[in-house]
This record gives structure tokens, C-alpha cells and sequence, in this order.
């Protein structure tokens, strides 16, 4: 497969200052050489300016072209690109004459690809490649660049290194079983490394919520003011409002970013019983939206006090995963009792007022600051390994204070081990491959 020559264009496709089509591989200066009217590209890394060309000699555009030799580049290989002035018709030009003359249309992420087979970067390094493309904010492009830096893969090797240390401690033990008993020193030096995965998981899971960002539902009855919420929230009427209950039918969808954090907010149809078709399936539409959300924002009307049917609804909402927001609170309010652990919170669409408390209650519930600023990309894939690992981990220690025996332990430690080297990709098989760099654009 690493024997021949890939091209695509690199940049996205539309009308843009320049294009940048890129070619990689054992014949990727001869191919392109043919289409560059410049033949000397002595200094690796440096632009040069030359006229592109097709096969008759006609002169396409006049373009910065560069060699990089291998083997320190992007791929490993060696990779020409072409940057031309950018255009559809120039970029697809460029790339058809490479096509037809021994390159092959790269598939997605395959230079990324051919960077982990070379050794350029491990898989978690690809998964900040791909995490730092996707970005939606400051946040998580911090978290992706940690990743691709290689904190994450520091970690995990350090992590590895250790376990490996403890498994051998026990793999001498099963050789020599009449020496000292094992756990005395291999229990506390386990006990570490869980604590330490345990820490990069937390980082982990971190880094994937500042990345795909969470769904927060607004639900409540009707005419409580959750199509006003989400305008408020939004600073524009994004949905329509009228004080006749049944006004919201269809799903609204909108994201905020609050403190770096991607959040996806629905606002939904009141929740009621109805005879009315349409609104029926809004309601419907809204159960389902509610099941699938991370966060569920429940809309109260302060100035009305709580129905028999709210309370009964409040109290089948998980309180970890639900905020109860008491809207209209610039009128009289009517107390009600509500005996539920749910975070509360008063404001008012109308008068703008609560927003920011509110704010901080959907950031607070979805993540932990620290962590969230500290934060490294992975794949969700990847986070089950290490979730795996840790676990694997776990029932160690528990094999090796109910002596249960050095082989069940060992056999724990190793699949704990293998499990990291699969984050790495040191352990990956071509599906793993498939569907990590199928995600990725082409030309990357
Ligand atoms: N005084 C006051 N009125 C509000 C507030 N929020 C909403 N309203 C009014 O309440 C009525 C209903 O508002 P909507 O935002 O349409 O309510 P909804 O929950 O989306 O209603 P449905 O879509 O029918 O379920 C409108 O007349 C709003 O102007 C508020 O904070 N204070
Ligand atoms: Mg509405």
C-alpha cells in the first residue's frame, strides 16, 4: 500500500485565496515534476515560485511549489505541494493531472495514516489531528494541540512503563514462588498507577465533552416561557413565542458556547396531553429529545406554582442530569414545596435577568473546571480502552488482596497493559485503523 503515490487537495474546496493540492510517496517529486516548470528544488521545506502546467505545456497558473524529502515529514514520505491561486477549476485541474500520471486520490486522513505507519505520530497524536480540525472552541483546540504535542502519549507510556515494572515483579514471583510475598511491594506501586489512569481518564473525558459538546434540553409545560428561555439565552428571536399554550410544535436547535464549552440547546414543545395531531408529535419529539440529552432544563412559571403533573414529572427526572428553572420571576412568585435534589435557579426571559447564574449551573453540571482546562483529546473508542485498562487494573488489586493467585493477577496486568498500547495504536488492527482515519477529511 506505502508503495505508491497519493494526492488530494488539502485545502477545502471552494473559491479561497490559494489551494493546496498535496502529493505523497516514492514517485510524489517525479510525478509532479512533470506539471512544474521549475525543475530545481534543492532546499527541503522551501517554497519556490514556478508555473504549473499540463501534459501539452500549457501554462494553468503560476504557483509556490515545495519539496519535502523524506523521512522528516508529515507522512514520512517524501511530499510535494503545489499551492496554487484557489479556485475549483485550478486545484481540480492540478489534481487531475497528478491523477492521471501515477498518483492515487488519497482516501480520508490518509496522510495522517501514513504518518502513524511511519512512525510520525502515534493514534492518540492522530486523534488531536483530527480533534484540532473539528474544534468549536478555544477550549478544545487547547485540549486537541495537548493531545497532538504528545501529553497524552507521554502519559501513557509512563503509565505502561510502570505496569510493566509491576508485571514483571510477578511474572519473577511465578518463576521463583518461594521468594517473598509480591504484594507487599506490588500492592502500593498498583495502587499508584490507578490513581494516575484514573487522573488521565478524568483529563480524558474532559477533553471529549469540550469536544463534542453537550445537549441541553429546555422542556416544561406549555406557555411556562422555554421558547423565550432559549431566545434569551441565544440574544435573538430564534423561536417564535405567543402566550397560546401549544405554540412550540417542531424541535428548535441552537448551540451556545459557554466558558469554551459547546452546548446544544433544544427548546421543545410544552409537555401536556393533547388531542391535537401536530402538537402531539411535538410532544412526542420532545420525550425523545429529553432521552437522548445530557442535560435537561425544566421550566417552571414562578408567578403560577407547580401543577400535580409537574410534580410527578420532576420527580421522574434524574436530579444529577436535570436543572429546575423558575422563569418569570419578574412577577409575584407562588411558592410551591418541590422535595427534589435538582439545582434550582430563578430568572427572566423578559427581563434578561438569572441568565448567568444559569450559565454557570449548565457549565458546572456538565464539567469540572479544573479538568476541563486541563483537558486532552481522545477518541470515544479510545476512552473505552482506557476505561477497560483501569478497570482491568481494578481487578487486580482486588485479585491480589483476596490472593486469588499471581496468574489471574498477571493475566489483569497484561490485558490492562495491552489495552494502553491499543490507545498508542501499537496494538491496532486495521478496523481500529478504518475507523479512526475514516474521520478525517480527504487531504489530511
Ligand atoms: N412576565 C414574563 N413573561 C414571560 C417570561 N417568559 C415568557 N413570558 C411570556 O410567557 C408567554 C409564553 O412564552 P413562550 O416562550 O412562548 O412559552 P413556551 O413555554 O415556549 O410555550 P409553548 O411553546 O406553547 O410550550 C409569552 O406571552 C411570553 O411573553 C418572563 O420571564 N416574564
Ligand atoms: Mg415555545
Amino acid at each position: 500500500m506505502l508503495n505508491d503515490t497519493i494526492a488530494a487537495i488539502s485545502t477545502a474546496l471552494g473559491e479561497g485565496g490559494i489551494a493546496i493540492i498535496r502529493v505523497s510517496g516514492p514517485d510524489a517529486f517525479n510525478i509532479a515534476g512533470k506539471f512544474l516548470t521549475r525543475k530545481n528544488f534543492d532546499s527541503s521545506g522551501k517554497l519556490y515560485l514556478t508555473n504549473l502546467i499540463d501534459e501539452s505545456g500549457n501554462i494553468i497558473d503560476r504557483v509556490l511549489a515545495v519539496h519535502f524529502t523524506k523521512p522528516k515529514t508529515y507522512t514520512g514520505e517524501d511530499i510535494c505541494e503545489i499551492h496554487t491561486h484557489g479556485g475549483i477549476l485550478i486545484a481540480r485541474t492540478c489534481l487531475e493531472l497528478l491523477l492521471s500520471n501515477g498518483a492515487r486520490l488519497a482516501q480520508p486522513g490518509e496522510f495522517t495514516r501514513r504518518a502513524f505507519i511511519n512512525s510520525r505520530i502515534d493514534l492518540s497524536q492522530a486523534e488531536g489531528v483530527l480533534s484540532l480540525i473539528k474544534s468549536k472552541s478555544l477550549e478544545a483546540l487547547h485540549a486537541a494541540a495537548r493531545t497532538l504535542t504528545g501529553e497524552l502519549s507521554g502519559e501513557i507510556k509512563h503509565i505502561h512503563g510502570e505496569i510493566l515494572n509491576i508485571q514483571s515483579n510477578i511474572e519473577i514471583n511465578l518463576d521463583f514462588p518461594e521468594g517473598e510475598a509480591f504484594n507487599d511491594s506490588v500492592l502500593p506501586e498498583l495502587e499508584g498507577v490507578i490513581t494516575r489512569l484514573r487522573d488521565l481518564l478524568s483529563r480524558c473525558q474532559a477533553g471529549l465533552t469540550l469536544q463534542n459538546g453537550i445537549k441541553a434540553v429546555i422542556a416544561g409545560s406549555p406557555n411556562v416561557g422555554k421558547s423565550s428561555l432559549l431566545n434569551a439565552l441565544l440574544r435573538k428571536n430564534r423561536a417564535i413565542v405567543t402566550d397560546i399554550p401549544g405554540t412550540t410544535r417542531d424541535i428548535i436547535q441552537e448551540g451556545i458556547i459557554i466558558n469554551g464549552l459547546p452546548v446544544t440547546l433544544s427548546d421543545t414543545a410544552g409537555l401536556r396531553d393533547t388531542d391535537n395531531v401536530i402538537e402531539a408529535q411535538g410532544v412526542k419529539l420532545a420525550q425523545e429529545a429529553l432521552t437522548n440529552s445530557d442535560l435537561c432544563l425544566y421550566v417552571i412559571d414562578s408567578s403560577r406554582g407547580l401543577t400535580q403533573d409537574e410534580k410527578n414529572f420532576i420527580d421522574s427526572l434524574d436530579s444529577s442530569r436535570t436543572i429546575l428553572i423558575f422563569n418569570k420571576a419578574d412577577l409575584t412568585p407562588v411558592t410551591t414545596q418541590v422535595n427534589t435534589s435538582c439545582e434550582k435557579v430563578y430568572v427572566s426571559a423578559k427581563t434578561l435577568t438569572g441568565l448567568d447564574e444559569l450559565k454557570a449551573l449548565i457549565y458546572e453540571k456538565s464539567c469540572n473546571d479544573s479538568l476541563l482546562t486541563n483537558g486532552l483529546n481522545i477518541s470515544a473508542g479510545q476512552l473505552e480502552d482506557l476505561r477497560e485498562s483501569l478497570i482491568s487494573l481494578t481487578e487486580a488489586r482486588h485479585s491480589i488482596i483476596n490472593q486469588e493467585g499471581e496468574d489471574i493477577t498477571a493475566g489483569l496486568i497484561n490485558s490492562a497493559r495491552i489495552l494502553l498500547l491499543r490507545v498508542l495504536g501499537l496494538d491496532a488492527g486495521d478496523e481500529l485503523l478504518d475507523n479512526m482515519f475514516n474521520r478525517f477529511c480527504v487531504g489530511k
